[in-house]
């Protein structure tokens, strides 16, 4: 198998779509990455996978093509270690608040000197075709970090959490980001509180250069990060695909 992807791309200065499985099934990872997104992330915060159905759904994102990427459970670090064992290209942390948030974080996604990660890529030495030194100098560099921004108090440490070395992006949550800045009173990921967010994440990861990227409920969103220069955009889900598929089709033909 030839040498990751995502890490590379996003230096270069791409920008990629990422689409989104939370069914928890290879075959809808598949579709996904198969139809052409970039970059695949399996949500096993919010979507139905556990470590196993997360496995099989990232061979389903390797065989259709796309970087796997994993968005671990709530302060479950040590499922980071596992999804990048396995191959994932990149982890997500959801609700990093703090500085010392991101450093746990960090402390199990990197190898020393920037963490305390645990030895045991055996699968990807062999499928990414590296020796061990090769290995331990290569995967900090290539295996990413993104670091969630969804509360008010992670957008007032936004600065500390950038900065933490290690952390090699941020992305935001909009969703919890809208309950948040309205103190449980709206679920509105278009409200102008998520705009200012995008612009302050935007600034701080230009401060630190780390990569701006985040999730889109709706194209319009998608459009606001692409127009701040954000890197990776994640855009819809398989959830949601099915939905929109079978709604469109209920109305094409009447009821
Ligand atoms: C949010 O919008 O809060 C998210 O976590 C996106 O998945
Ligand atoms: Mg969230």
């Amino acid at each position: 198998m030839s040498a990751p992807t995502l890490a590379h791309r996003l230096k270069a200065g791409e920008t990629l779509l990422c689409g989104w499985t939370q069914l928890a099934d290879p075959l809808a990872a598949e579709a996904i990455a198969a139809s052409g997104f970039p970059a695949v992330n399996i949500d096993c915060q919010h979507g139905y996978a556990g470590y196993e159905a997360m496995k099989a759904s990232l061979f389903g994102v390797l065989a259709g093509g796309a970087a796997p990427i994993v968005r671990i459970p709530h302060g479950d670090f040590a499922f980071a270690a596992r999804a990048l064992d396995l191959g994932a290209e990149a982890v997500i942390a959801p609700m990093i608040n703090s500085a010392s948030d991101a450093k746990h974080y960090v402390e199990a996604a990197k190898y020393p000197p920037l963490g305390e990660r645990s030895w045991g890529p055996s699968r990807m030495m062999h499928v990414w075709g590296m020796d061990k030194d090769q290995w331990l100098a290569a995967a900090n560099g290539l295996q990413l970090t993104l670091a969630m921004i969804e509360t008010r108090a992670a957008v007032d440490a936004v600065d500390e959490i950038a900065a933490v070395e290690g952390i090699d992006g941020l992305f935001i949550g909009p969703a919890d980001m809208s309950v948040s800045a309205s103190g449980g009173a709206a679920m509105d990921p278009e409200n102008s509180s998520v705009l200012a967010t995008m612009d302050a994440v935007a600034d701080a990861c230009k401060r630190h250069g780390k990569f701006a990227t985040g999730y889109a409920q709706s194209p319009k969103l998608a459009d606001e990060y692409r127009k701040r220069g954000y890197c990776l955009i994640a855009c819809g889900s398989d959830y949601r695909f099915i939905c929109a598929g079978a709604t469109a089709t209920l109305q094409q033909y009447g009821d």
